[in-house]
């Protein structure tokens, strides 16, 4: 079992709880309700089996190009465990681009249980969904469904049935989820990530050409869907 305990880690203390926010480096307010932040874990890394090392440094320079059009919003890229390779990545060039601290970090924690265990009131989450919108299959896609419940599914048909790889859908959670009312998550948005890993559909085999311009495109149309609710 993975020290799954919900922490800041932008000042490298494992700290639990709601604590981590007061005086903390996150800002008195980050975990308030009238600050839009949208929560992502990182797309592909895991179950597409994508390079950490580049997928790290799109991470990076799809924030840096994001940054300026945010506004009061922020970014926080999630991950289940303190010893998540791409958070330590991520951090590592974030603090070399001096990228502002405040509007973008990283956070240790379930991205279904960021407010109730982490005091982080995120209203928009990301998913690294599967082709199909398909619930289940592990991973992060597994645990929003299942913790969104049937509503999220019902909502997601409604506007699409399936992604191809790069794109995003944006899907407005219904009041009556568990995620809503429980986290105060407002909107799901689906990401379809590239593939690299040979058992799972669309394979890219090694061709990282198409793999980082795939992830890239990933991050834009997440970015840009938040910013479309967010406006
Ligand atoms: N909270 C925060 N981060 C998480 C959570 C969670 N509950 N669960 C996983 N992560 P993955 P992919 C992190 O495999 O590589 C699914 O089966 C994880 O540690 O979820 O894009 C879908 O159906 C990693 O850093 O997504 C697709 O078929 C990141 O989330 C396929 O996997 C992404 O890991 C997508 O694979």
């Amino acid at each position: 079992q993975e020290n799954a305990s919900s922490s800041s880690d932008t000042d490298g203390e494992v700290v639990k709880g709601t604590e981590n926010l007061v005086g903390g480096s996150l800002g008195q307010n980050c975990s308030s309700s009238d600050v839009p932040i949208l929560a992502f874990a990182s797309i592909s890394t895991s179950d597409f089996q994508f390079n950490n090392e580049k997928a790290s440094d799109i991470i990076i320079e799809k924030v840096e190009e994001f940054m300026n059009k945010l506004g009061n919003a922020r970014l926080v890229l999630v991950d289940l465990t303190h010893r998540s390779r791409i958070l330590s990545l991520v951090r590592a060039k974030a603090a070399e681009k001096n990228i502002n601290p405040k509007k973008f970090f990283t956070f240790v924690g379930d991205i279904t249980r960021l407010y109730t265990e982490g005091g982080l009131r995120c209203n928009v989450i990301a998913n690294a969904a599967n082709w199909r919108l398909k619930p289940g299959g592990g991973g992060v896609n597994a645990a929003i469904f299942s913790a969104a419940g049937p509503a999220l599914e019902v909502a997601t048909k409604e506007l699409a049935k399936s992604l191809s790889p790069g794109t995003a859908v944006v899907v407005p959670l219904p009041s009556t989820s568990p995620l809503c009312t429980r986290e105060g998550v407002t909107h799901v948005i689906h990401v379809l990530g590239p593939n690299m890993n040979p058992h799972r559909p669309n394979c890219l085999d090694v061709d990282y050409v198409k793999g980082c311009e795939i992830l890239r495109k990933a991050y834009t149309s997440l970015f840009e869907g938040f910013l479309s609710v967010v406006r």
